[in-house]
């Protein structure tokens, strides 16, 4: 008998570890003085609200997807990654709320800053350039349309904001004021190494890597770390390629037709969404599937 597939999982409960934070998609435990567990449930947001419907397979096409960034982009940073198996540090009950689906990662100090690169203009950074000409106090050239290929990467951080509030974009100086400046130097020149990286192996697949958020760590020598998810769909702007065009704001690879769907309910954006019906469901949980298939196979 082939193995079955898993139900989908909108909430873990580990009792063998300390649950330290629940983030929108990802549960964080604590696994030693070392060590956390990052736990990739099913759970999906859209128009910044969790949707009360778990996609099955999400949390495991996730994982699968930063991990193979992670290795592929290992040259350019090392990353948070210990290797250790998720199912070694739970308890034997709970092994199949981790499988397929979590990392234990190096418990390392997070920089406060969100580093995110764009290589095209979509979502705030197209909105800030209409209002100002510019994003996060980069001058842009004018008359540029929605989505378009910026003329070179750019680097546009912005400040953790606390929970439920939004991020905000701040310029590469406050950046330097929040890290020093080195350090903020070497965390620029990283990022763009890594999204100039990734979107050029993406595009190839037939897949645009509109912009993306990495977060980064350092260890008690001071040595910086890729931390946090890597290049997914959740951190990132994934456009198919075969659809982009400029003037418009581009269908996204895997949340399409959930949005598609909730613009066509009477919602007004607020929780609870409306639980998604099977079929949207399905249609989503292919699109993550090829996503993945595309990049690693
Ligand atoms: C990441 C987050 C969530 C996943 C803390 N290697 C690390 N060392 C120290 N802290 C972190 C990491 Cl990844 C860390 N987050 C954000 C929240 C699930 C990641 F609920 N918070």
């Amino acid at each position: 008998m082939p193995a079955m597939t898993p139900p989908a999982l909108q909430e873990t409960h580990l009792a063998s570890l300390p649950l330290l934070h629940r983030g929108k998609v990802r549960d964080l435990y604590g696994v030693d003085a070392q060590r956390l567990l990052i736990v990739q449930t099913d759970r999906l947001s859209a128009f910044d609200v969790i949707l009360p419907t778990p996609v099955p397979g999400k949390g495991e096409v996730l994982t699968a997807l930063s991990t193979f960034w992670f290795h592929r982009l290992a040259h350019v940073i090392p990353n948070h990654l210990t290797g250790d198996d998720p199912e070694s540090v739970v308890a034997p009950a709970e092994r199949s709320q981790v499988r397929g689906r979590a990392f234990v990662v190096r418990r390392l100090k997070p920089l406060p800053i969100e580093a995110i690169v764009r290589g095209y203009l979509a979502g705030s950074g197209w909105k800030d350039y209409q209002r100002t000409g510019a994003i996060g106090g980069i001058a842009l050239p004018p008359g540029l349309p929605e989505a378009a290929q910026l003329p070179a990467v750019i680097f546009t951080p912005s400040t953790k904001a606390p929970k439920g509030a939004h991020d905000e974009n701040i310029t590469y100086a406050q950046a330097e004021t929040l890290l020093g400046a080195a350090r903020a130097a070497e965390v620029r020149a990283a990022s763009v190494r890594l999204y100039t990286e990734a979107a050029a192996f993406a595009r190839g697949r037939g897949i645009i890597i509109a912009d993306t958020k990495f977060e980064f760590g350092t260890d008690a020598a001071g040595r910086l770390y890729l931390i946090d998810e890597a290049l997914t769909p959740d951190s990132s702007r994934f456009w198919p390629a075969g659809q982009y065009r400029t003037g418009i704001s581009p269908p996204s690879f895997d949340k399409q037709f959930v949005r598609d769907w909730l613009e066509a309910q009477r919602w007004n954006k607020q929780p609870p969404a409306p639980a998604l019906p099977d079929e949207v469901l399905a249609r989503t949980g292919e699109k993550y599937r090829e996503a993945l298939r595309l990049l690693t196979q």
